[in-house]
C-alpha cells in the first residue's frame, strides 16, 4: 500500500536535531580568530548629540575598532524602504549609526569591535556622549495634535494617511436604525523569539567572498542589499540563516544596523566578527508592533444586519517606517473579517513617535482589526439584545458567495478577494465543541457558587501566501539515496524540513525522511524573498510541488525508455519506479538518478541492472533533449493572496477580587485549505494562541512620558509560560484554495489573530453582573480589578442618584 504523505501528521525530521541539542544557531558559530562587537545605544528618546568622543574607548587594550557615523564612509546610508506606498508621503528609515540626533532609546550611536565581548562592552562605557534632550513624542493622540515633532520636517508627525473604502458609508449611517461607536486601544507588544538576533560575518580576501550567518527571515534580500551596499557582486556575498530560534516577524527587517556594521567590520579588519544581541537590547532596540488607537462606528438595522463600518485610527510607527505602512494596510483590509460589509470606510494615520520602529509581528495588524470588528459586533448584540452567535451567523459571508471581493487593496497591491471558505460552518463547529448551547446553564450554576465564568467567540479571515514568488530546486541523489531540495525561505521553527518533504515524497514515491530540505542559504537559490506573511507553504510549497513533479516526469520518461513502456503506465511508489501491475520488475528510483547522470555510471555503481538496460538501447546515453541529472528548478508566483480563516471560542473564569483570569477551555477551528501536516499546523495554532494570550493579559511594552522603556527585562515584560497557556483543542476545516495547485492557504500566524477580541468578550461575559466594558488590550489583573471597581462605583453612584 502506498501512503499519501500530504495530510499526515508526520513527525518532524528536524526534531531529532533540536531535541538532542544538535541545532546549529548563529551564536554557536565561532570561526577561528573571531572578534566580538557591541553597540552603544542612545540612552535618551529624543535628543541632539552635542558631544561624542570615542578616543578613550579606542585606547582600551583589546579594542580593534570604535566607529561613529563618520567612520562608515559610503556605507552610511539610510536603510532601504522595503515596501513603498504612495500614501507614505514622509518615509523615514534609519542610518546604521546616528549622526547628530537620536529618535528613540536604543538607537545605535557607536559600534565597537574587540577581542572579546567584555572588552567591547567596557569600551562602550568609555565612549563619552552628551545629548541636548528634546521633548519626546510618546502618546499617540498628542503626537498628531502637539507641536513636538520626531522628524522636524514631518508635520504633525503623520507619515501617511491612508483611506480605503467601499460602498457609501455616510449613506449607510444615515439609513441605519442604530449607529454605535467605540474607542478601542491595543498597546504595543513584540515578538520575543527565544533566540535573539545574532550575526557572524567572515571575509575571505583571497576568494573575495563575504559570508554572513544571520538570524534573518530573508537571507536573499539581505544578500542582495549587502552586495549593493558593499559594492560586491551578488555571488560574492553569501548569507546563511542556519537554525533560527523563532522570528515571528522581528527578524524580517532589512537592514538592522548590525547587519551592515558586522560585515563591514569583518571586511575591514580581515577577521571574523560576531555580534549577538542580549535580551535587554532586543527589548529596547529590535522592532515592535501592535500600538493602535481606533474610533470605530457600526451602522445596523434593528434586526442586526450590518449596513456599514467606519473606522478612523492612529497607528504608532515608532521613530522610522522601514516597512512602510504594511501593518495599518493589513489592519484596514482585514478588519471586515468574515462579515458581509458592503459599506466600509477606513482612514489610518501612521504616526511617528520616539519609540522603537514598528514592523510586522505575527498577525501583522490583524489582531487589532479583528479586535475592532468583533468588539463592534459585541456592542450591537448587547444593545439590540441579540444572541452574539446569531448576529454573527446573520452577517457572515455564505459558502456560496465566493469569490468574495471585499473591495479593498491588500498589502500586495492585489484585491482583497476571498477565494474560498465556509465561515458559518467554522463558527458552528467551534460553538459545538465548546458547548455554547449548554453554557448559560453552566454560567448560572457557577454564579450561584460565587464563581464568574464567561464565554468568548471570535472569527477572522487572514490573507496569506502573497507573492511575488519563491522557487525550489529538487534533485535526486542516487548515490546517497536521498532527495535534496533547496529553497531560499528561512525557517525559524515552522517545520519546513518536514512539511515540504511530504510534498516531495508523494511525487517521487519516497519517504519524507529521505528528503533533505535546505532553507535559508543564499548560495542554494538565487531568487526569492523570505519567510513572512504565512506564505511559505503556499508559495514555496507549490514551487516544490512543481519542481518535484518535473523530476517525476523526467524519471518516468527515462524509465519508459528503459522498460520500453508507455510513460502513462509508469508508477513510482515505495522508492521504486515500475510499469503498472508489475512492481517487482521495476528499479529503485535511486538507480534512475544514477543513469540520468552518464558520467557517474561510467565510474561503476550498484545500479548495474539499470545501466545494463540502458546499454541495450541505441544512441547516446541519455535520450535526446534530456538534461543530465534527475533534477529540476521551478518557481511559483501567486496572482493574489489566498484567504485562510478561523473561529475560536474560549471559556474563562475571572476572580473579581484579584482580577486573575483562568482559561478553562480553548477551542480553535482553523481553515488553511488543504493541510499538509496537521500536527505542524496544530503546533502553529498553539504557538499563535500562546502569543495571543500574551497580548491579551501579559505582554505590554511600556514607555514613560520621557520615552524611557520600562519593560526591559522578562521581569517587566511577561511572557505566558506553560502554566498560563491552556490545553488548546484544534479542529481543521479544509476548504481548498482554488488559487494554487496544492489548494493550500497559510497557517503560521492564524492562532494569534482573534485572541484579544475573544478574551475581551469572555471577560465582559464573566463580569456581566458588574456590566464591565473592555475597550483595551492587554489587561493585567490590576486593570481587570480596576474595571470591576469602576463598575461598582458607577453602580453605587446610580443608586445614590435614584
Ligand atoms: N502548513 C501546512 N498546511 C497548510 C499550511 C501550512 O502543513 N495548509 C505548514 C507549513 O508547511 C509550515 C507551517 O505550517 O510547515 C507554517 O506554514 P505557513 O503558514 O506557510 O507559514 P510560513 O512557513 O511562511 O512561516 C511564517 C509564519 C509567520 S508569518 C510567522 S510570524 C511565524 C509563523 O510562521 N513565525 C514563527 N510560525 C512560526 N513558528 C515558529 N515556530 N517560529 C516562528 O518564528
Amino acid at each position: 500500500m502506498s501512503t499519501r504523505w500530504f495530510g499526515q501528521p508526520v513527525r518532524r525530521n528536524e526534531d531529532e536535531r533540536f531535541l538532542t541539542g544538535k541545532g546549529r544557531y548563529v551564536d554557536d558559530l565561532q570561526p577561528a580568530a573571531t572578534l566580538h562587537a557591541a553597540v552603544l545605544r542612545s540612552a535618551v528618546a529624543h535628543g541632539r548629540i552635542t558631544h561624542l568622543d570615542v578616543e578613550a574607548a579606542r585606547q582600551l587594550e583589546g579594542v580593534l575598532a570604535v566607529w561613529t557615523w563618520q567612520d562608515l564612509g559610503d556605507v552610511w546610508r539610510p536603510s532601504p524602504m522595503v515596501v513603498p506606498n504612495e500614501a507614505l508621503i514622509h518615509p523615514r528609515t534609519q542610518y546604521p549609526l546616528a549622526r547628530d540626533k537620536v529618535n528613540y532609546v536604543g538607537e545605535a550611536v557607536a559600534f565597537v569591535v574587540a577581542t572579546d565581548r567584555y572588552i567591547a562592552e567596557d569600551a562602550c562605557d568609555l565612549i563619552e556622549v552628551e545629548y541636548e534632550i528634546l521633548p519626546a513624542v510618546i502618546d499617540l493622540e498628542n503626537a498628531v495634535s502637539g507641536d513636538t515633532l520626531v522628524h522636524e520636517d514631518v508635520p504633525n508627525n503623520v507619515a501617511a494617511t491612508l483611506t480605503q473604502q467601499v460602498g457609501d458609508i455616510e449613506r449607510a449611517i444615515a439609513e441605519a436604525d442604530h449607529v454605535f461607536t467605540e474607542r478601542l486601544y491595543i498597546e504595543r507588544s513584540a515578538a520575543q523569539p527565544m533566540e535573539t538576533r545574532a550575526i557572524v560575518a567572515q571575509w575571505d580576501s583571497a576568494e573575495r567572498v563575504l559570508t554572513m550567518w544571520d538570524t534573518t527571515q530573508a537571507p536573499l534580500s539581505i544578500r542582495n542589499g549587502l552586495a549593493v551596499l558593499l559594492g560586491l557582486p551578488e555571488n560574492s556575498v553569501r548569507v546563511v540563516a542556519p537554525d533560527v530560534g523563532g522570528g515571528f516577524g522581528v527578524k524580517i527587517m532589512m537592514f538592522y544596523p548590525e547587519e551592515v556594521l558586522v560585515p563591514l567590520a569583518a571586511m575591514r579588519l580581515g577577521q571574523p566578527v560576531k555580534w549577538a544581541e542580549d535580551r535587554r537590547e532586543h527589548l529596547i532596540a529590535s522592532n515592535h508592533e501592535r500600538g493602535q488607537m481606533h474610533e470605530a462606528s457600526i451602522a445596523v438595522r434593528s434586526d442586526g444586519t450590518i449596513l456599514g463600518v467606519k473606522d478612523i485610527f492612529l497607528h504608532d510607527a515608532g521613530a522610522y517606517t522601514p516597512y512602510g505602512i504594511v501593518v495599518p494596510i493589513v489592519t484596514a483590509t482585514q478588519l471586515p473579517g468574515p462579515y458581509r460589509i458592503r459599506n466600509y470606510f477606513s482612514e489610518s494615520r501612521t504616526v511617528y513617535t520616539n519609540k522603537v520602529p514598528v514592523t510586522p509581528y505575527r498577525g501583522a495588524g490583524r489582531p487589532h482589526g479583528c479586535y475592532v470588528m468583533e468588539r463592534l459586533i459585541d456592542r450591537v448584540a448587547r444593545e439590540l439584545e441579540m444572541d452574539r452567535a446569531e448576529i454573527r451567523f446573520k452577517n457572515m459571508i455564505g459558502p456560496d458567495e465566493f469569490p468574495w471581493d471585499v473591495g479593498l487593496t491588500f498589502q500586495d497591491g492585489a484585491p482583497t478577494r476571498y477565494d474560498s471558505g465556509n465561515y458559518p460552518a467554522g463558527l458552528q463547529l467551534a460553538l459545538d465543541r465548546i458547548d455554547y448551547a449548554g453554557f448559560r446553564d453552566l454560567q448560572e450554576r457557577r454564579r450561584r457558587e460565587g464563581r464568574y465564568v464567561g464565554l468568548g467567540m471570535a472569527s477572522y479571515v487572514e490573507g496569506t501566501g502573497i507573492g511575488p514568488y519563491e522557487g525550489a530546486h529538487v534533485r535526486v541523489d542516487g548515490t546517497a539515496q536521498r532527495v535534496v531540495v533547496a529553497t531560499c525561505v528561512g525557517t525559524q521553527g515552522q517545520g519546513h524540513e518536514t512539511s515540504f518533504a511530504q510534498i516531495v515524497a508523494d511525487e517521487l514515491g519516497v519517504r519524507p525522511d529521505q528528503v533533505e530540505i535546505t532553507t535559508g542559504d543564499s548560495r542554494s537559490m538565487n531568487w526569492g524573498s523570505g519567510t513572512y506573511a504565512s506564505r511559505s507553504a503556499v508559495v514555496t510549497g507549490n514551487a516544490i510541488g512543481a519542481a518535484s513533479h518535473a523530476v517525476r516526469e523526467k524519471a518516468v520518461a527515462l524509465a519508459a525508455e528503459l522498460f520500453e513502456a508507455n510513460p502513462a503506465d509508469i508508477e513510482l511508489r515505495d522508492e521504486r519506479i515500475f510499469v503498472a501491475g508489475s512492481p517487482d520488475s521495476g528499479l529503485p528510483i535511486w538507480d534512475i538518478a544514477v543513469v540520468a547522470n552518464p558520467i557517474r555510471y561510467a565510474y561503476g555503481t550498484q545500479a548495474a541492472r539499470a545501466i545494463a538496460l540502458l546499454k541495450q538501447r541505441q544512441g547516446p546515453p541519455l535520450p535526446e533533449g534530456t538534461e543530465p541529472g534527475l533534477e529540476a528548478r521551478k518557481y511559483f508566483s501567486p496572482e493574489q493572496a489566498t484567504f485562510a480563516s478561523g473561529n475560536h471560542a474560549v471559556i474563562v473564569e475571572v476572580d473579581p477580587e484579584t482580577g486573575i483570569v483562568t482559561i478553562l477551555r480553548y477551542v480553535a477551528v482553523h481553515d488553511c485549505g488543504n493541510v499538509i501536516n496537521p500536527m505542524i499546523v496544530e503546533g502553529q495554532v498553539h504557538g499563535g494562541v500562546a502569543q495571543g494570550i500574551g497580548g491579551s493579559f501579559y505582554e505590554r511594552l511600556v514607555y514613560d512620558a520621557d520615552g524611557q522603556p520600562l519593560s526591559t527585562t522578562f521581569m517587566d515584560y511577561l511572557i505566558p509560560t506553560a502554566m498560563e497557556v491552556p490545553n488548546i483543542e484544534v479542529d481543521h476545516l479544509e476548504t481548498p484554495s482554488p488559487l494554487n495547485p496544492l489548494g493550500i492557504k497559510g497557517a503560521g500566524e492564524a492562532g494569534v489573530i482573534p485572541v484579544p477580541a475573544l478574551m475581551a468578550q469572555a471577560l465582559e461575559d464573566a463580569l456581566g453582573p458588574w456590566g464591565v466594558r473592555v475597550t483595551e488590550m492587554p489587561l493585567n489583573p490590576g486593570q481587570i480589578r480596576a474595571l470591576v471597581r469602576d463598575a461598582e462605583t458607577r453602580a453605587t453612584a446610580a443608586e445614590d442618584t435614584r
